[in-house]
């Protein structure tokens, strides 16, 4: 394949990790749940294209984003398969999300009746129940059987109902249960109302790796189609074997040995304490290494060297542990020479999710997909 870019940094996703992912909720459920592929902001960082070709191969039936330009942008890639949007549109966009057979997510009765002012044809929609995430979603009972009169008295389908958990990756079972069995009441009182070919879908990754039971007809599958547990209760105590997609590299774009008492970076504020060699990495918070991950460790030759003095836009610098040659191969993220540096260890450096760090490893970083 041709060369697409000239930088030194790149992330690398293993495609194959995200297709063996798939393939193990599939056994753990028997293959009996229909899988969809969530890939918003861009496939959680991975680069949502590559990925959602991956997870169809492996048997994903829909794709899910959470913005409409998302899934306009997989509807160019993609022409057939099913997309959903768990976000709010504009009513006035409507007529585009018919246009390009883009599912919809709805939860107001008053977006339905402004949605039905700009389009005469058909748009399948998922009616979201609001079980206790309370972020969107129907509270009430009279309110969804608002919305579902209203959507059978347009030109709108109903193929999808469904519900989000707050808490599904805590050890902690009690608000889980409360919201499972809350959706599970509402969906009991309107079950008359809904066909049997509306797709029926509550649960994430936490609940698809934990729990076989009460998962009705789909999994919506995100971080761990990523090969990344929710957390470490998931983790604990699930029998599904992941395998991380996301690793990072660069290489050494300097090599230098600093005397004692001589300092590094903006603000001077580390300082050799005697002969030191010094690498520089061609990485910064330009492209979401924040500052913040300043006293961290990179590997050489699977070495850990930790990051000294304040990180710049574009580069940062590691103390060595030995004269490492220009060009030598970084590891930010991934397996160096039987050592490895996993998402989790720099989220837990920022005290932050694991969720977060593909994220916010921006578009300046080129994905190789593998
Ligand atoms: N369904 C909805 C509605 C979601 O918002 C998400 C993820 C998922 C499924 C997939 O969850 P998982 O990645 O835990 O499997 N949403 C978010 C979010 O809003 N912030 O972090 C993850």
């Amino acid at each position: 394949m041709a060369q697409t870019f000239f930088r030194d940094t790149w992330a690398e996703v293993d495609l194959s990790a995200i297709k063996h992912n798939i393939n193990e909720l599939n056994k753990f459920h028997h293959n009996s749940k229909k899988i969809y592929a969530v890939v918003k902001a861009n496939g959680y960082g991975h680069g949502d294209i590559p990925v959602a070709k991956a997870a169809v191969e492996a048997g994903a039936s829909v794709l899910a984003v959470a913005t409409f330009d998302e899934a306009l942008r997989l509807r160019r890639a993609f022409s057939t398969i099913p997309i959903l949007v768990f976000g709010r549109i504009r009513p006035s966009d409507i007529q585009l999300a018919a246009d390009h057979q883009i599912a919809l997510t709805v939860y107001q009765s008053e977006w339905l009746e402004q949605a039905k002012q700009y389009t005469n044809d058909s748009v399948d929609l998922h009616v979201k129940i609001d079980t206790g995430m309370n972020r969107v979603g129907i509270r009430l009972e009279e309110e969804a059987y608002d919305v579902i009169k209203g959507i059978e008295a347009s030109p709108f389908q109903l193929t999808g109902l469904y519900t989000h958990f707050a808490t599904a990756d805590e050890e902690s079972v009690e608000y889980f249960n409360a919201q499972k069995d809350r959706f599970e009441a509402f969906y009991h009182r309107i079950k008359h109302l809904v066909s049997s070919e509306v797709e029926v879908h509550v649960g994430n990754s936490a609940t698809s790796l934990r729990y076989k039971e009460d998962l009705y007809d789909a999994v919506r599958f995100g971080i761990s189609m990523y090969g990344l547990y929710p957390s470490e209760a998931v983790a604990k105590n699930t029998s599904v074997n992941l395998q991380p997609a996301f690793t990072l590299y660069s290489h050494l774009a300097h090599v230098k040995q600093l005397e004692a008492g001589e300092s590094i970076s903006y603000g001077a504020t580390y300082t050799a304490k005697g002969k030191e060699w010094i690498g520089t990495i061609p990485i910064g918070y330009g492209d979401g290494w924040i500052r913040k991950l300043e006293g961290f460790q990179v590997m050489i030759q699977g070495e850990l060297q930790p990051i000294v003095g304040r990180i710049c836009m574009d580069q940062m610098m590691v103390r060595l542990s030995q004269p490492f040659d220009v060009d030598s191969k970084v590891t930010l993220i991934g397996k160096s020479g039987g050592n490895v540096i996993q998402v989790e260890d720099v989220a837990d450096y920022l005290e932050t999710i694991n969720y977060e760090i593909p994220c916010m490893i921006n578009e300046r970083v080129p994905r190789i997909h593998t």
